[in-house]
């Protein structure tokens, strides 16, 4: 039986990727940070009486406490490593850029020094971003593609990539990064757009909101379903060889058209009218929804003409994503309206 630590398991990924490495046999321990709110929701399922229940085990943690870190990973010996952990919200990366890049770029350089030292040959998963990327010149980019972040988060994304670059040539480490494009889920944070947009979507329909502020509607991202997306990470880390591979759909859509798809599959339609100051989406009794742009959601700086080119991972992974953009948002909307 293999043994895998998910480092971030409490997240969409972590929680999707552990229900895959449990349904293939694994044990699967995970680490968790300490919170004054408990933030399992995700995993509970796993954890209460479910088939492979007893192959779960969490473990408070935290990628800065170096000893602990060291002591427990002696202990579980694993060989697999997923470290899917950090600040993943790039607006946010803004306002909070030291966190960022201690949470998203030292944290992975310490962890990696940590793999370095152990004892027996581990394989190494790094979650990486296209935000990479920033504005890049061409698309769809590649692994190959160069680096040139916008913000903060596409910053220590680019050096924790580096980095596992650099230990796979310097120490011969199985270590990959997948350089992943949006990929969204009903277990999505709230404070994403696409699920903003699929709750509110719900909401509205339900007559228990009134109110949806969002920012910039023209902004394109190449949307994946996340599920899809952990098949991706785990054939990554029972192939041959190690290396970096680009996950995405190569297809894009705008948030205005995701945010269209949400609602219709509700049953409502989306008006845009213009673009204004603290204008509100708000619910007409002819079922249709005013929606207008808040410019407090615009982000100092925006990543844009992100899509990925997937060819890499179709040929030498056997992956092909299948769900893609306003798939992904019809699904949201019907799962957030199920869930009442
Ligand atoms: O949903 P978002 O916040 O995702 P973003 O910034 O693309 O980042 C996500 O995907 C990356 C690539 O996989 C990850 F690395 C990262 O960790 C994260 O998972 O924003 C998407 C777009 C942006 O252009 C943003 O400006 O939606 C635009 N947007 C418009 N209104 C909004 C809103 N974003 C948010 N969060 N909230 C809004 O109201």
């Amino acid at each position: 039986m293999k043994t895998a630590l998910i480092i971030g398991i409490t997240g969409q990924d972590g929680s999707y990727l552990a229900e895959l490495l449990l349904a293939e046999g694994y044990r699967v321990h995970g680490l968790v940070r300490r919170a004054s709110m408990f933030n399992r929701a995700r995993i509970d399922p796993l954890r209460a009486g479910a088939p492979g229940e007893e192959r779960l085990v969490l473990h408070y943690g935290d990628l800065n406490d170096r000893t602990s870190l060291r002591r427990m990973l002696r202990k579980v010996a694993p060989d697999e490593i997923y470290h899917l952990a950090g600040q993943s919200h790039v607006g946010l990366s803004f306002e909070i850029p030291e966190v960022t890049c201690e949470d998203n770029a030292m944290a992975t350089l310490g962890l990696l020094e940590v793999v370095r030292d152990l004892d027996r040959p581990v394989r190494f998963y790094h979650a990486s971003s296209s935000e990479i990327f920033g504005v890049p010149k061409a698309g769809p980019q590649t692994a190959a593609t160069p680096v040139e972040p916008v913000n903060p988060y596409g910053c220590a994304k680019a050096f924790a990539t580096q980095l596992c670059r650099v230990y796979r040539q310097a120490y011969g480490l199985f270590a990959c990064s997948g350089i992943a494009y949006n990929h969204e889920s009903p277990r999505r944070g709230e404070n994403f757009v696409t699920r903003k947009i699929s709750l509110s979507a719900a909401r509205i329909r339900a007559g228990r909101q009134e109110e949806l502020h969002l920012g910039n509607l023209d902004a394109r991202r190449d949307w994946g379903y996340a599920p899809e997306y952990v098949q991706a990470m785990w054939r990554m880390l029972q192939a041959g060889q190690a290396d970096d591979f680009v996950l995405a759909t190569g297809r894009t859509c705008t948030v205005r058209e995701f945010a269209q798809a949400a609602f219709a599959e509700l049953g409502l339609e989306l008006v845009f009218e213009g673009s204004g100051v603290a204008e509100v989406g708000r619910r007409t009794d002819n079922g249709r929804v005013v929606l207008r742009v808040d410019p407090r959601y615009f982000r100092p700086a925006e990543s844009s003409a992100l899509v990925g080119d997937p060819a890499a991972a179709r040929e030498r992974l056997g992956w092909a994503p299948r769900t893609v953009g306003a798939d992904v948002a019809r699904l949201m909307a019907r799962a957030d309206a199920e869930a009442g």
